[in-house]
Parts: structure tokens; C-alpha cells; sequence
């Protein structure tokens, strides 16, 4: 029996230091060390043994018991450092790497200066016209008639303005109007208001001109609003917008819904005045259209023109990002090339 303690023994410890991996040892320590293991095995026959035998070969099996234990211990820590060190090895990171690449997306350069236009006037205390007050498919009544324009004027020509084909009275917007029509058409004075949004014009499309642009007009109308007002108002809003305080010029023009009316240069933010492509050598730049709003209009809206007085004005969104970014294509705002719009 003592042979066969010694025998399992060697035939344990040979096992164990060959064993590869941590699973594999503790195969092997089921295989003589479990209940049911080679080693209990043996060890059930000690009570047959004579009472002189039985504590010898009880001791011996003990000790067995203690070296296989001990060498799978050892073995145990060896194979785990192994693993570790090879986990370790595989799961390597080299931190010096560059990151992956994440695409995100950014605001359109029409959006930002949307969001810019909108903020300066919020802070002279205007406020953004109703959605639904602002359709853009609207009726000749808002888009014309109530601006005060006579029933043969050339922009509501088909060749100028987008009808639809169903009803014949109804059209795509060519400016927002409409909109501050509406708006004041539900409410009364005081007024101060700012609609952006989109227009549409039947026109040949080139590198200055679009079917479908956009604008912010806004108006203000109280009692005593005067031209001083529209020029406070105008020139601030120059000056926040190109971030620079520029020489404006303020050019007679006309308007059906306006008089009088003005169209506002501000001087060129490239050279400063002195002439160069952008400002086609004038050394002017023309941002605004604007003017006191004709009591016609006033009176269609029911608001009393010799109490209340107010004026009003429009911008092309497109031709003032083009300025301020230097964009020489109206089209690159809606051809949607990653290129360009990442630039913003
Ligand atoms: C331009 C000129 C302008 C207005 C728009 C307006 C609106 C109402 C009454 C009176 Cl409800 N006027 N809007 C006034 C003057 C000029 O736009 O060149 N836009 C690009």
C-alpha cells in the first residue's frame, strides 16, 4: 500500500508539472484529490489494515495528500501568472494612438446665421414670429395685397412668383410678410417682431440668385415710432452682426409697403471703403431693405396710421453669409457637400 501511496504520488506530481494550463490542473486536481479521487480510493482501504499498519499508512496517506496538495498550489501560481502576464500581453493598448474617427454633425452655415440675426434683434427686444402664423404656402391676399401692392405690379407675375397649379390665388411665398401681416392682423400695438424663414422666387438660378432663399424681415410698430428709431435699430444691429462699427449709408428706394423707403449700405468689410471685388470698387456693401411702414398697410390690418407709426425691414440671409464668410456661390448652401459645410 505504501508503494501505491508513493507510486500515486509521483504519478501525480509528473501530471501536475506538465499540466498546461489552469484548467488541465484543476482536472488533475479532481482526478486524486476529490471525494471520489484515486487518492480516498486507497485511503478507504487503510480500515482494513492491521492496527500497527493503519496510522503508519494513515500518515503516509496524509502526507500524500499534503505534497499533491502543495505542488498543485505552486503550480497554481505559476500557471496564473503565466495567464495573467499572456492576457496582459494580448489585451495591450498603445495609448500614443490616435482615437477613432467620430463623424458629427454641425449647424448649417444658413442656420448659424439665422440663430446670430435672431439673437441681435432679442436683444433689442424683438420677438420670433408664431410658426403657425408663418405659412409659405399662402394666399395673394398676404403675399401682395395687403403690402400695399397694385394688382398689376410685375412681381406678381408668373414669371417672378411660383403659383400653384390647383387654386390660382394660392403661391409660394416671395417674402415673409405675410407672416407680420398675420401677426398683426390678430394682435394690437406695441409691436416688435422678427420673422425668418424661407421664400421662393421664379428666377433663372446663377451663382447670386436661388429659387428658394431665405430672409428675416422684422418690424416695430407703437406710437411715435420715427425714422430715428429705424436707424437706431439698424445701424446696431450692422454693427453686431460684422462685429466691427462700419460707416452706413442709408439710400432713398422704394417699396410698395413702405415710405419712405431705404436700402442700407454698410461700408465694405473687406477693404474698408476703398474698393475691391466683393464691393465691385464702390466700396459699399448693400445688406438692408427697410423704411417707414405706408399707412395702407396699416389700415389693412385695422391699426390706426395716425396713432400708431412703425417701420419696417428685410434681408436676404444668403447674400449676408456670403459677405461675412466670404462665399462667392449662393448654390454651395444647397448643394449639402460635407466639404463646405464642415468649414462652418
Ligand atoms: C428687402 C426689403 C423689406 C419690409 C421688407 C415690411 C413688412 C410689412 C410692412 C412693411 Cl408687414 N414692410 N417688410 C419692409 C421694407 C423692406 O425688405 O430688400 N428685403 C430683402
Amino acid at each position: 500500500m505504501k508503494a501505491k501511496l508513493e507510486q500515486l504520488k509521483n504519478q501525480a506530481l509528473e501530471e501536475i508539472n506538465n499540466a498546461a494550463d489552469l484548467k488541465e490542473l484543476q482536472e488533475i486536481r479532481i482526478k486524486y484529490l476529490s471525494r471520489k479521487g484515486e487518492l480516498n480510493t486507497i485511503r478507504r482501504g487503510v480500515k482494513d489494515l492491521s492496527p500497527e499498519e493503519r496510522p503508519i499508512i494513515g500518515e503516509i496517506a496524509n502526507k500524500t495528500a499534503e505534497e499533491i496538495e502543495n505542488s498543485l498550489e505552486q503550480k497554481h501560481e505559476i500557471l496564473y501568472k503565466q495567464n495573467l502576464s499572456e492576457k496582459l500581453e494580448s489585451e495591450k493598448i498603445d495609448v500614443t494612438l490616435p482615437g477613432d474617427f467620430i463623424p458629427y454633425g454641425k449647424q448649417h452655415p444658413l442656420t448659424l446665421t439665422i440663430n446670430e440675426i435672431v439673437s441681435i434683434f432679442h436683444m433689442m427686444g424683438f420677438s420670433l414670429i408664431k410658426e403657425e402664423n408663418s405659412p409659405e404656402v399662402e394666399t395673394e391676399y398676404y403675399n401682395f395685397d395687403a403690402l400695399n401692392f397694385p394688382p398689376d405690379h410685375p412681381a406678381k407675375d408668373m414669371q417672378d412668383t411660383f403659383y400653384t397649379i390647383n387654386a390660382s390665388n394660392l403661391l409660394l411665398r416671395s417674402q415673409t410678410s405675410n407672416s407680420q401681416i398675420r401677426t398683426m392682423e390678430k394682435s394690437a400695438p406695441p409691436f416688435r417682431v422678427i420673422s425668418p424663414g424661407r421664400v421662393y422666387r421664379s428666377e433663372a438660378v446663377s451663382s447670386r440668385k436661388n429659387n428658394l432663399f431665405h430672409q428675416v424681415e422684422g418690424f416695430m410698430v407703437d406710437e411715435h415710432v420715427t425714422f430715428g428709431d429705424l436707424k437706431g435699430v439698424l445701424n446696431k444691429f450692422t454693427e453686431e452682426f460684422f462685429g466691427q462699427v462700419r460707416p452706413t449709408r442709408f439710400r432713398t428706394s422704394f417699396f410698395p409697403f413702405t415710405e419712405p423707403s431705404v436700402e442700407i449700405d454698410v461700408q465694405c468689410i473687406i477693404c474698408a471703403g476703398k474698393g475691391c471685388r466683393t464691393c465691385s470698387q464702390s466700396g459699399w456693401l448693400e445688406i438692408l431693405g427697410a423704411g417707414m411702414i405706408d399707412p395702407n398697410v396699416l389700415r389693412n390690418v385695422n391699426i390706426d396710421p395716425d396713432k400708431y407709426s412703425g417701420f419696417a425691414f428685410g434681408m436676404g440671409v444668403e447674400r449676408l453669409a456670403m459677405l461675412k464668410y466670404a462665399i462667392n456661390d449662393i448654390r454651395l448652401f444647397f448643394n449639402n457637400d460635407v466639404r463646405f459645410l464642415e468649414q462652418f
